[in-house]
């Protein structure tokens, strides 16, 4: 069961672009990572509400940031995914300058969390988005996601190994295995994310 107060949570607007964006009150919590790495799945999964944000096998397909409400305060955001090839040169310049400026002027943002699957953790981009969040100073928590798919002893080095990579970086926070399948970590990001948002 998921925290009573993510269950009130419902879809409240897509925005293509940053004049698009929901009132920049109260605080929120965004997902970003590559594309397919599981994003939207684990908006679900935390919630507790399978069909929130859309999922897809076939990675790449949107450039918008979709913002959920639990309530006029609080928000989750799924960001457009990146890192993947056939994306438009044109469209990925957008997507890195609103991107950019949204981590630079969103005051409501209050904290990161970047998706990375855990057979194949901090690829380049990955490095870029972490170097621009501590840039922009916003704390940044890692979800190593799909660990269903490694044993838990394999999860368990991949886990060691990325948090030694990460260890030179001064805004991630913390680091975790996570599953959206087999439920694995969802107390642990829940009660961050209700951290963030100050309701813990
Ligand atoms: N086995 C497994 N598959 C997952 C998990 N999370 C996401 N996926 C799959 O990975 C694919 C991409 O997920 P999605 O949430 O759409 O990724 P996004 O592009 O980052 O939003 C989908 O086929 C999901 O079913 C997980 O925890 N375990
Ligand atoms: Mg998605």
């Amino acid at each position: 069961m998921g925290s009573p107060v993510f269950s009130l949570i419902t879809f409240l607007k897509s925005a293509a672009q940053l004049d698009q964006l929901p009132t920049d009150q109260g605080a929120e919590v965004a997902f970003i990572g590559r594309s397919n790495s599981g994003k939207s799945t684990a908006i679900n999964s935390i919630t507790g509400k399978k069909g929130l944000a859309k999922t897809s096998k076939t990675p790449g397909r949107t450039q918008l940031l979709n913002f959920f409400q639990i309530n006029e305060n609080l928000r989750l955001v799924d960001l457009p995914g990146y890192g993947f090839a056939s994306v438009p040169p044109r469209k990925k310049t957008n997507w890195e300058k609103n991107i950019a400026d949204y981590l630079k002027l969103r005051k409501s943002l209050k904290g990161l969390i970047v998706t990375m699957d855990i057979r194949n953790p901090l690829k380049e981009q990955d490095q870029a988005m972490l170097a621009w969040a501590s840039y922009y100073q916003i704390p940044v928590y890692i979800l190593l996601t799909k660990a269903d798919k490694l044993t838990r002893h394999q999860a368990e080095n991949a886990l060691k190994l990325a948090s030694q990579q990460l260890s030179t970086l001064n805004n991630v926070s913390e680091i975790q295995i996570f599953s959206a399948t087999k439920s694995i970590g969802l107390e642990r990001i829940r009660n961050k994310i209700l951290n963030w948002l100050y309701l813990k």
